[in-house]
């Protein structure tokens, strides 16, 4: 039986380290005999045989064509491995047709850097060489109408926030190109998934500013979340909007999943899903495993990044060493576009065609959009503590995605100083009239926040340990709610002002 060997590493380099070495006490050694004894190696050495012939490994070189290529490169050779290779796109056959070389060649990027596809400038005039989408003039009014109200929106909330009227809020503001045309390019049964800053798609698909306020507020009409989440968590089952979930990047592998699902679906068929993320949840490892399990199990859907140039207060020069995220699309195997994010049109065309590629292929297709957050990250971030004032001005004025599809618009004959006016009047009062709508409806039934997560599905039972805290509420509610001011006035916000849980002889999900 061996001692267990401690081992002190010298202080200074890796601080006092300990690394515990040998077997633990109780366990016979079965290799070593003595303390220091190298272990010998367990695995047997193979018999050396030839590489020859039918099951020689890799290929021939590319500089001689005139020899016949061997097959691919697969441990062994397998056939039927070699024969799916084989049906592969060529695109996607990528380290399976690798060619040997003698040439030590390493390699640092996916050609040169990729680039970035626009069909307006920075004044919205086309630019040369450029293919317009087509579009009408109700389409292009559609998006526009979409991407100006949200401004209104997120500047009402945001301020609602700072006079501790809602809890929290984010602004879109800077990216409204990006989320709208990216939404307008997708169908109407498609699935979307997104990350918490893209409240213009959910516009653009008809989600009422009712139901905004109703999920910012909690209130009563807060129908999917029944004001359990934060302001920005919204929810819409009946518009195919999966509710947003605030750890970063969660929900990748949840629309991979939904893409799968669609694609083994013969009644989805030409349905797709579209999943938004940030750069910064591109650092995450859902990233990666949500793009490897697409890109091999495939599925319909538009990975759709915002690159908006921070994550929180890290800069992207922080957060990556390579060319930005679509680089990393081809790694997947992955048909791949950078796009100018503050340019509607452009993307307009590269998700229209990025989703026909994906449903065609029932497979994943990345999109990174470059834009930047005007705003502060959220309402519990301030900006100015890492990013001077002029740059996050040069962008609002120099590159703003509104004034872009506006000047088109305008050079289209389709909008006009008047009309702008007119709608930013319309879209201010109807915002401030569901604002304060919204601000005087009462709360959910107080025991609401005990039902749906912890309900037991199978007989609608709620388990003991919920029952116990909704009891325990019940009896403080019993004792002080009636008498403690601040219970007293909270408790006249809620639907049955509490009566619902102080009734807590119920175990069934009210
Ligand atoms: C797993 C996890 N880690 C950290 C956070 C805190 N967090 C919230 S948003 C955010 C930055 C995300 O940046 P990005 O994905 O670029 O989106 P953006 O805010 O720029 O739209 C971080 C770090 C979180 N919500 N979840
Ligand atoms: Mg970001």
């Amino acid at each position: 039986m061996l001692s267990r060997r401690v081992q002190r590493l010298p202080v200074g380099l890796l601080g006092r380290a300990t690394l515990i070495t040998g077997p633990p006490p109780d366990v016979p050694a079965v290799h070593q005999t003595a303390t220091n004894t190298p272990l010998p190696n367990p695995t047997p050495v193979p018999a050396f045989t030839p590489l020859l012939g039918p099951h020689a490994r890799g290929r021939h070189s590319a500089d001689d064509p005139s020899q016949d290529r061997g097959p691919a490169y697969v441990p062994g050779g397998h056939a039927a491995v070699a024969k799916r290779i084989q049906s592969m796109s060529p695109l996607r056959r990528g380290a399976h047709e690798s060619w040997w070389t003698a040439d030590q060649g390493f390699f640092n990027a996916v050609a040169n850097t990729i680039p970035t596809y626009r069909v307006l400038d920075e004044e919205g005039r086309p630019v040369k060489g450029a293919i317009m989408p087509e579009i009408t003039k109700e389409e292009a009014l559609k998006i526009y109408r979409a991407m100006i109200l949200v401004p209104v929106v997120d500047n009402i909330l945001y301020q609602s926030q700072r006079q501790g009227r809602i809890s929290f809020y984010m602004q879109c503001a800077g990216e409204e190109a990006a989320v709208v045309a990216s939404a307008a390019a997708m169908h109407e049964n498609d699935e979307i998934f997104m990350q918490y800053r893209e409240q213009a798609a959910l516009i653009y698909r008809g989600f009422s500013l009712n139901r905004m306020m109703a999920q910012c507020f909690g209130n009563v009409e807060d129908d999917s979340t029944k004001g359990r989440m934060m302001p920005v968590h919204y929810s819409a089952p009946d518009l195919g909007f999966h509710t947003i979930t605030s750890p970063l990047a969660t929900q990748l592998p949840q629309a991979a999943g939904a893409a799968y699902a669609i694609k083994t679906d013969p009644e989805r068929e030409g349905d797709c899903v579209i999943c938004y993320f940030g750069d910064g949840a591109a650092s995450e490892g859902d990233f990666h495993a949500a793009l490897n399990i697409n890109s091999t199990l495939g599925g319909p859907i538009v990975w759709f990044c915002r690159n908006n140039g921070f994550a929180i207060s890290t800069p992207v020069v922080d957060q990556y060493a390579g060319d930005g995220i679509a680089s990393r699309g081809p790694a997947y195997g992955l048909d791949t576009i950078r796009v100018d994010g503050n340019d509607a049109l452009a993307v307009l065309s590269a998700v229209r065609e990025a989703r026909r590629r994906a449903v065609e292929g029932k497979k994943g297709v990345l999109v990174e959009a470059m834009t930047y957050r005007i705003g502060h990250h959220s309402t519990s971030d301030d900006s100015s503590k890492y990013r001077p004032a002029e740059e996050v001005q040069e962008w609002n004025v120099v590159d703003n995605p509104i004034a872009r599809m506006r000047a088109w618009l305008v050079s289209q004959g389709w909008w006009s100083e008047a009309e702008e006016k007119a709608a930013f009047t319309a879209n201010k009062k109807e915002v401030l009239r569901t604002f304060s709508r919204a601000e005087k409806l009462p709360k959910p039934k107080l025991s609401e926040m005990f039902n749906d997560v912890w309900t037991v599905s199978k007989d609608d039972h709620i388990p003991e340990v919920i029952t116990e805290q909704r009891a325990e509420l019940g009896g403080l509610l019993k004792k002080y709610g009636g008498v403690w001011e601040p219970w007293r006035k909270e408790l006249k916000r809620f639907v049955e002002e509490g009566e619902d849980v102080m009734d807590c002889s119920s175990t069934k999900s009210t």
